[in-house]
C-alpha cells in the first residue's frame, strides 16, 4: 500500500535535509507508527530518485541485519538491503572529514565485485558466486540520520539502512580461491583491537545473503548489474570513532582496509 503522495515526500525531504545539515531527526514511525516495511522500501527508493536527480549515481548494493545478533536485538527475522551510491565509496588514502557525519560507526564487510547482471527470485548462493569476479575487504561506515542510532525497521529501511560511506581494501581475490563462510577479521581503532568476527556471521555465508538481496530485488522486477559492489552485511558489531581516529580492519586472507578520520 503506497502511503499518500505528500507523506512520502515529505519523509524524504526530512531524511535528505538531516543528512545535509548532519542533524539527528526523530524516527519517522513516532509520527505514522503504522509505516510498514513495504512502504519504507517505496521511501527508499524515492530517495535514492532524488539523489539520481542531483547527479548521483547507483554503483550497487549493501545488506543490512544479516547477523542473528543484530536482528534479535532488533526483533526482526529478516535482513534489509540498500542502496550505494558513487559519492559514498571513500578511497583509502584520502581522510575522510568528521564533519560530514551525524555519529558515525564503522563496521567490517566482504565485498563482492559483480561481472554480470543477475536478476531472480529463487537465486542462489552459488550463482552469485558464479557472477562474482572479486572478492575485496571493505569497511562500512554507517551514520543512521535518526535520534540516538535508534529506529525500527521500517524506519532504518526509509534512511537507505543508515549508508553513508564505504571503503574498498586493495586486495582483490577470486571467489573460488576462498574459503568465504570462514574469514575471520580483527577490527582496530588506533592500533588496539576493538572487536572480531567471522563472516559466518553474516547469514552463514555471505554469499547467502547477497543471493538474499537479489532475490528480494527480483520481487520488484530488479536486479544486480555487471559492475556493481555489494557489500554483504556487517561481520561484526560498528565501533564508533572520532576526529583523529584510524580504523583497520584486518581480514584473514583477505589483506586490511582502513581509514583515517580528520577533523
Ligand atoms: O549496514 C548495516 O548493517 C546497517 C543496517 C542498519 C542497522 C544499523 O544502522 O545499525
Ligand atoms: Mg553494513
Amino acid at each position: 500500500m503506497t502511503l499518500i503522495q505528500g507523506t512520502e515526500q515529505e519523509i524524504v525531504e526530512c531524511l535528505l535535509t538531516a543528512e545535509k545539515e548532519k542533524r539527528e531527526v526523530e524516527k519517522i514511525t513516532t509520527r505514522y507508527p503504522s509505516l510498514t516495511v513495504e512502504q519504507a522500501y517505496e521511501i527508499q527508493e524515492k530517495l535514492i530518485e532524488r539523489k539520481e536527480k542531483e547527479g548521483l549515481r547507483r554503483v550497487g548494493v549493501k545488506l543490512g541485519l544479516t547477523s542473528k545478533a543484530k536482528q534479535e536485538m532488533m526483533g526482526v527475522h529478516e535482513a534489509i538491503y540498500g542502496y550505494l551510491l558513487d559519492d559514498m565509496l571513500s578511497p583509502e588514502w584520502e581522510p575522510i572529514p568528521f564533519g560530514g557525519f551525524i555519529h558515525p560507526k564503522a563496521e567490517p564487510e566482504i565485498a563482492f565485485l559483480i561481472d554480470e547482471d543477475i536478476q531472480g527470485t529463487s537465486v542462489t548462493a552459488d550463482d552469485i558466486l558464479a557472477v562474482t569476479k572479486y572478492i575485496a575487504p571493505a569497511i562500512e561506515i554507517i551514520d543512521s540520520r535518526y535520534l540516538d542510532f535508534k529506529f525500527t525497521l521500517a524506519d532504518v529501511v526509509a534512511d537507505n539502512c543508515s549508508s553513508s560511506k564505504f571503503i574498498v581494501g586493495n586486495k582483490w581475490v577470486s571467489p573460488e580461491a576462498l574459503d568465504l563462510k570462514e574469514i575471520g577479521v580483527y577490527l582496530s581503532k588506533n592500533s588496539e583491537v576493538v572487536t572480531v568476527g567471522t563472516s559466518a556471521a553474516v547469514l552463514g555465508h555471505p554469499a547467502t545473503a547477497v543471493a538474499w538481496a537479489v532475490n528480494k530485488l527480483g520481487e520488484t522486477g530488479r536486479g544486480l548489474k555487471k559492475g556493481d559492489i555489494v557489500l554483504s552485511g556487517a561481520i561484526s558489531e560498528a565501533i564508533s570513532f572520532q576526529p583523529g581516529d584510524t580504523i583497520v580492519a584486518q581480514f584473514a586472507e583477505l589483506g586490511s582496509v582502513s581509514f583515517s578520520c580528520k577533523p
